[in-house]
């Protein structure tokens, strides 16, 4: 029986992730790439058979108000890079961020934890987020 279940989670995740969604603690989660208001969000979630999410749990909360993004100064301390090496110029960061906090080694970048257009957080890499990837189009 406990291999069926997980037989059946496996194909589940499996068909859940190639149409982009994210499984996380017993739920699956789907960032839409495109903006949309409050009402026609809801109304897409509804046609994929889902819903906005509910934040109701701690966990959840910590995980859906950040998200990652390409820069970090894991390298050398204080130097903010991007990801394609090139060094930070204009940013966006929150009051007296980045901190270090309590010398905790916060080394990588989240966004969304404030509320803000200067909303950028250095936050320990090991913490987990849901995350943006970009590509960008080479013509
Ligand atoms: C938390 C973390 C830190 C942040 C402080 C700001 O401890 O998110 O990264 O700098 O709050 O008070
Ligand atoms: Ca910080």
């Amino acid at each position: 029986v406990y291999f069926f279940k997980v037989s059946i989670l496996l194909s589940l995740t499996d068909q859940y992730s190639q149409q982009g969604w994210v499984y996380f603690k017993h739920s699956f989660y789907y960032v839409s790439p495109v903006k949309k208001n409050w009402r026609d969000s809801r109304q897409e979630c509804l046609q994929r058979g889902a819903d906005l999410v509910i934040i109701n749990s701690r966990d959840e909360q910590v995980s859906v108000r950040a998200i990652w993004i390409g820069l970090t100064d894991s390298e050398t301390e204080d130097i903010w890079k991007w990801v394609d090496g090139t060094l930070l110029s204009t940013s966006y960061w929150f009051g007296s961020e980045p901190n270090n906090f309590g010398s905790r080694d916060e080394d990588c970048v989240e966004l969304g934890v404030y509320g803000t257009e200067m909303n950028w957080n250095d936050a320990p890499c090991r913490f987990k987020n849901f995350w943006i990837c970009e590509k960008m189009l080479v013509l």
